[in-house]
C-alpha cells in the first residue's frame, strides 16, 4: 500500500500541554511522524505528497465558524501580544451557558476545545490542514482502486469533532477520509477505531447517522482519557441508532484480552457489510507507550495487521496517537507489513 506524507504537518511543533498538573512539553511532536516515515521508507514502502486539495472540503464534517476559528486563533493571539502555546482557561460545564460563544478570544478558546492538552501554536493551522489533506488523499486512492492506502497523518484527528477541538486533534481526518468514501461509490462505510483512546469526535460526528459505522476499542473512560465519552451504552441516536459500537477495556489489558475485543468489532463491521472501512491507528496501546496503559507488544501488531486484512475489505489506514518515539515506527510498519502480506496472498 501507499502511504502519504507531508512534511507540512511538522510545522505544529514547540507546544506545550498540562499533563497530570504540571506544563510540559507536547507528547504529540514532530519526531513522532519522523519515525514512522523512516521506518515506513526502511520497509520498502512507496510514500507519495498529499493532493491539494480546497480547504472547502473541511466542511463535509467540520462547522464553518469553527474551522474559521481556528485558521485565524493563533494571529488573534499574537495581536494580544501573547506568544507561546495557546492554552484555555475555562471550559463551559454544567451550570454555565453552552449557547454563548464569547467574541473574546480566551472565552471562544474555551468553548472551541475541551482540554488544557491541545495547544495552538503559529504552524497549527497549516499541520493540520496538511494531516486532512493525507487523510483525503489516502481515502481517493482507495475510492479510485487502491485495495488500500495509509494516511501518515499528524496531528492525529479522533478527538476532533463538528465543532470542537481537543486530545491533540484539531480536524478528524478520519472522519474526512471516511466521508470522501462515501462521496464515491461507497453506500455504507466503517470506522474502526483502536487507538489506546476513545474517538469521542468522529463517534460525534457520525452519531446520528446510519451510512457510517463507528465501532472503537480503548480504554475505558471510567480512568483514562477522554474520560466523557466511551461507555458501551452510547449506540448513537435517530437514525443512527445502533451505529456507534464502543468496547471499552480495563487499563492494563493485554493481547489475549485484546484480541476477543477487536474480533467483536470486526464481526460488527461485517454484520454492516460495508463497501470500505477506515481504520483510526493509534498504536498507543504499546507497554511502553508513555501516556497510555494496555500492555501490547510488537508481535501483537503484526497480528493487528492480520486482523484487519482479514475484513477484505478496501481499507484506508489513517494514523492517529502513539508516544513510544522509540517504537512507533516499529509497530506501525508491523501494523501495515502484515497487512499487505495478507493483501497479497489473496
Ligand atoms: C490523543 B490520541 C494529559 C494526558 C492526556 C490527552 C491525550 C490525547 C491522546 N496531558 N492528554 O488519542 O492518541
Ligand atoms: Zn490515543
Amino acid at each position: 500500500m501507499r502511504v502519504i506524507y507531508s512534511p507540512l504537518q511538522c510545522r505544529h511543533d514547540g507546544g506545550v500541554e498540562m499533563h497530570r498538573g504540571a506544563l510540559l512539553p507536547s507528547f504529540e511532536s514532530p519526531a513522532r511522524a519522523h519515525t514512522i516515515l523512516a521506518a515506513l521508507q526502511r520497509g520498502g514502502f512507496e510514500v507519495l505528497p498529499p493532493r491539494d486539495w480546497p480547504e472547502s472540503r473541511l466542511l463535509e464534517v467540520h462547522d464553518a465558524e469553527f474551522v474559521e476559528f481556528l485558521r485565524n486563533a493563533y494571529s488573534r493571539w499574537t495581536a494580544g501580544g501573547r506568544d507561546g502555546s495557546m492554552l484555555p482557561s475555562g471550559f463551559p460545564a454544567r451550570g454555565l451557558r453552552q449557547d454563548r460563544r464569547p467574541s473574546g478570544i480566551h472565552g471562544a478558546l474555551g468553548y472551541y476545545t475541551f482540554d488544557a492538552s491541545t495547544p495552538i501554536v503559529a504552524g497549527t493551522w497549516d499541520a493540520a490542514v496538511a494531516a486532512a489533506r493525507c487523510a483525503l488523499t489516502a481515502a481517493a486512492l482507495v475510492a479510485e482502486g487502491d485495495s488500500a492506502a495509509y494516511a501518515l497523518c499528524r496531528p492525529p484527528g479522533h478527538h476532533a469533532g463538528r465543532s470542537f477541538f481537543g486530545g491533540y486533534c484539531y480536524l478528524n481526518n478520519a472522519a474526512l477520509a471516511a466521508q470522501h468514501l462515501r462521496n464515491h461509490g461507497c453506500a455504507r462505510v466503517a470506522v474502526l477505531d483502536v487507538d489506546y483512546h476513545h474517538g469521542n469526535g468522529t463517534q460525534e460526528i457520525f452519531w446520528e447517522r446510519e451510512d457510517v459505522l463507528f465501532v472503537s476499542l480503548h480504554a475505558t473512560p471510567e480512568s483514562e482519557y477522554p474520560y466523557f465519552l466511551g461507555y458501551a451504552d452510547e449506540r448513537g441516536a435517530g437514525r443512527g441508532e445502533g451505529y456507534t459500537v464502543n468496547l471499552p477495556l480495563p487499563l492494563g489489558t493485554r493481547w489475549h484480552e485484546y484480541r476477543p475485543a477487536l474480533d467483536a468489532a470486526l464481526d460488527a463491521i461485517a454484520r454492516y457489510a460495508p463497501d470500505a472501512l477506515v481504520v483510526s491507528l493509534g498504536v498507543d496501546t504499546f507497554e511502553a507507550d508513555p501516556i497510555s496503559g494496555f500492555k501490547l507488544t510488537e508481535p501483537d501488531y503484526s497480528e493487528l495487521g492480520d486482523c484487519l486484512a482479514a475484513a477484505r475489505l478496501p481499507t484506508v489506514l489513517v494514523q492517529e496517537g502513539g508516544y513510544a518515539i522509540a517504537e512507533i515506527g516499529a509497530n506501525v510498519a508491523r501494523v501495515l507489513g502484515a497487512f499487505e502480506t495478507n493483501t497479497l496472498r489473496r
